[in-house]
């Protein structure tokens, strides 16, 4: 071959390396992210009692992972892995968190936003945080500028309310300020002493407009009792009912604002966390009172995203994804109708235990994946975790992470583009202690004397004396322990999860 038109290959073979890389780059990325939503709470994944037309699309248009996971079965640890790739138990301090804790998330570190906003794209993010906000070791003040929040860990721009719902302080923080605070009225937070003069979940508990069932009788903010205590900054306090309009506007503003060039949006919904009080416009929408109501409340937010990106001819080349940080739960700490009126609805789906549990509905998440120009519509079973976000997109995106970068994060851009049935081998269940699911089989560590039922949310939490191995395939329920007919298959699985543990990353 002459020089020349070796030249000339080689310059082909680099432009359809170049095409190929681009064609597994998404233009834009959104991950809408609901709060407590369990896999069987929803239309595409087998709920009848609650309509849910936009997630479904969603789910009929892409792929719906039927073994999708969340790192935890609580928030806190969950959104620690999505945003970081590593797994929360591996760090003190990244359980749930009060609505006054410190940042958590290590800023030497790639993150989600911040390795997208090096690869070109803007990053948002809108909605619930649950990370911490200001410096480790100080006190924040809210009536001052906040550093670090969700900027510093990446995102362009941030909306967001700092914990839950049902934590004080109810105000929303939009970059560095909490919005709509008049300076004559500074906002203070303590989450032990109450302040004087404020109302009381308990001593005021008849002014409630939703009583509480459990927690959640400290402050009282728009008729409903909080976790925490707070003063001040009357002006900026939000309105439970007007929740998701105003975090769906501020997503839908995002879109629109940076259309055209490439962005990343996190939408980490409120819905359907406690305390569930949707607009009025979902109230009865579903006969399962305002549980059922914020499932509705939620699809809609998720169809407000889906018109956004149609009106503007994003449609085809937008990687949109929906997942939930946890499994569900009914009463989680309100009277809100969620256990009587609930009938025959399976939040968690034919899957065990919720929230705060080890048994598969604490972990195993709603998990959807569009990309029309690209993913091709259907159902996987490939076993993918929240904490491979990182890894997958820095692959896509053709960023290189560091070597102390997301250790936990496995690229799963063939399973998740649908190119492969093949996920990973293994997923880590986390709630407390730990359990491993490894092609059927699901092995639950021993948690000695820890509570195997939660009375006050009615949740199986899977802790037990002894080992625990359930054959999933067959029994996908965990109704039978087979661990002593297995000895060997169990004491494989305990020294493979030690090992994992032990190791400072399981990133190859
Ligand atoms: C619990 C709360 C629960 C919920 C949860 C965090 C009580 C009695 N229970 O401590 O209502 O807020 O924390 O949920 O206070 S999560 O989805 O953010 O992890
Ligand atoms: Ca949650």
């Amino acid at each position: 071959m002459k020089p020349r038109s070796f030249l000339i290959s080689l310059a082909s073979l680099a432009l359809l390396a170049c095409t190929s890389f681009a064609a597994d780059r998404p233009r834009n990325i959104v991950l809408i992210y609901g709060d407590d939503v369990g896999i069987g709470d929803l239309g595409c994944y087998g709920a009848t009692r609650v309509a849910t037309p936009n997630v479904d699309r969603l789910a009929r248009e892409g792929l719906r992972f039927t073994s999708g996971y969340a790192t935890s079965a609580t928030c806190t640890p969950s959104r620690f892995a999505l945003l970081s790739g590593e797994y929360p138990w591996r760090r003190e301090g990244t359980k749930i968190l009060p609505g006054d804790a410190a940042l958590i998330i290590d800023l030497s570190r790639a993150t989600l936003p911040s390795m997208l906003m090096k690869a070109g794209y803007t990053t948002g993010v809108v909605g619930k945080w649950h990370l911490g906000l200001g410096a480790k070791g100080g006190k924040l003040d809210w009536n001052k500028a906040i550093s670090p929040c969700p900027n510093e860990t990446g995102f362009d721009y941030s909306f967001i309310m700092a914990a839950t719902g049902d934590r004080v302080p109810c105000v929303y923080v939009e970059n560095h300020n909490v919005v709509g605070l008049d300076p004559s009225d500074p906002l203070r937070v303590d989450y032990n002493n109450p302040f004087p003069g404020e109302l009381d979940g308990v001593k005021d508990r008849a002014s409630l407009k939703m009583d509480w069932s459990h927690g959640h009788n400290m402050a009282v903010v728009n008729g409903i009792g909080r976790i925490g205590y707070f003063t001040g900054g009357k002006s900026a306090q939000w309105k439970d009912e007007d929740m998701a309009d105003t975090f769906t506007k501020r997503a839908v503003d995002f879109i629109e604002r940076e259309k055209d060039h490439p962005f990343f949006l996190f939408f980490a919904t409120h819905d359907i966390h406690v305390p569930r009080v949707p607009n009025q416009r979902f109230v009865g929408k579903t006969g399962m009172g305002p549980r059922g109501d914020a499932i509705a409340e939620f699809d809609w937010s998720v169809g407000e995203v889906l018109a956004t990106l149609e009106k503007h001819g994003l449609t085809q080349d937008t990687l949109i994804m929906l997942s939930s940080d946890n499994g569900p739960v009914i009463d989680d700490g309100y009277k809100d109708q969620s256990v009587e009126k609930l009938g025959d609805h399976k939040p968690g789906a034919q899957f065990r235990g919720g929230k705060y549990s080890r048994f598969e509905a604490g972990t195993r998440v709603p998990f959807l994946a569009r990309w029309p120009a690209r993913v091709k519509p259907g159902v996987s079973d490939a076993m993918v975790s929240q904490v491979d976000l990182l890894a997958t997109f820095a692959a896509m995106a053709g960023q290189k992470l560091g070597d102390a970068d997301a250790p936990d994060s496995l690229d799963m851009t063939a399973a998740l583009l649908g190119d492969s049935t093949h996920g990973r081998e293994y997923v880590i269940e986390h709630s407390q202690r730990l359990a491993l699911r490894e092609g059927n089989w699901k092995y639950i560590e021993p948690a000695p004397g820890a509570e195997p039922f939660k009375p006050l949310t009615g949740t199986e939490t899977a802790n037990a004396n002894e080992s625990q191995l359930y054959d999933l395939s067959g029994d996908a329920g965990e109704k039978m322990n087979v661990a002593s007919a297995h000895a060997d298959r169990v004491k494989a699985m305990a020294v493979k999860l030690a090992t994992l543990q032990k190791s400072p990353r399981t990133r190859p």
